[in-house]
């Protein structure tokens, strides 16, 4: 694995795709332990107004907060740590873990940016590691826009528009996609049992720690420590 030719790529990109980087074993052992937390029908965690106005539906688990050191060894993997030093320089910080479980007949998400994008130094770098394999017959595909990182604001529009550049992403067990903050980025709808990523979320150096806590959306900005739409983005007054 060439970390330097894996940096260039996700700093042209926004994006970079790594197959087979964590083994099946491990990759099971933690599905496990992410469907023995959700079971199959988890109660949404967000409020209905979130939900139909981001057109997301995926409920967050934090595992580390409450204590499942499980999740600490992909963290600390040494192949993972030294790409992201080469992606993102020294002193860069881990954020949080943050698994994302969508059940079936969910929406995914909606094309989003997961922080402003007005300070081009300033984002959140997502690690994400997919526990089980992705399928077209499954959904669930994650699909980006490549070196829309670049390219500041989501434009406004259709909370979920097929873009001629878009490329989408069917991550198989063990593949892991780095993927930066300010790429413009979505999931396709679930029509399997269910979907699940885990992210383990980094920044470089001089990041705010509350980096991700306002995301953009094409139709608003939502900030989730108060639970409230910051800035309507269809709205055309003040
Ligand atoms: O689950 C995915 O594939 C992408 C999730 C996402 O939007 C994120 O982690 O910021
Ligand atoms: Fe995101």
């Amino acid at each position: 694995m060439n970390h330097k030719e894996l940096a260039e790529q996700f700093w042209t990109q926004g994006y970079v795709v790594i197959e087979d980087f964590f083994g099946a074993e491990l990759m099971d052992y933690y599905n496990q332990i992410i469907l023995d937390h959700f079971g199959l029908e988890p109660e949404f965690f967000h409020n209905d107004e979130f939900l139909e106005k981001a057109a997301t539906e995926v409920i967050p688990w934090f595992p580390q907060q409450e204590g499942v050191r499980a999740f600490d060894m992909v963290e600390s993997d040494p192949n993972l740590k030294e790409l992201t030093q080469n992606i993102l320089g020294d002193d860069w910080q881990s954020l949080y873990c943050m698994i994302m479980f969508s059940k079936q007949g969910t929406k995914g998400q909606a094309w989003h940016q997961d922080c402003a994008p007005e300070d081009a130094r300033k984002f959140n770098m997502n690690r994400l590691v997919y526990t089980s394999d992705i399928t077209p017959e499954i959904g669930g595909q994650t699909v980006i826009i490549p070196g829309s990182h670049r390219r500041g604001e989501l434009t406004i529009g259709d909370v979920n528009e097929d873009f001629r550049d878009q490329v989408v992403l069917t991550p198989k067990k063990g593949t892991v996609v780095f993927l930066h903050g300010h790429t413009w980025h979505r999931v396709l709808p679930v029509a399997g049992e269910y979907r699940v990523s885990t992210n383990y979320r980094s920044m470089p150096a001089g990041t705010p720690e509350n980096i991700t806590d306002i995301c953009v959306y094409r139709n608003m900005r939502y900030k989730f420590e108060t639970n409230e739409i910051v800035e309507d983005r269809l709205s055309t007054g003040v």
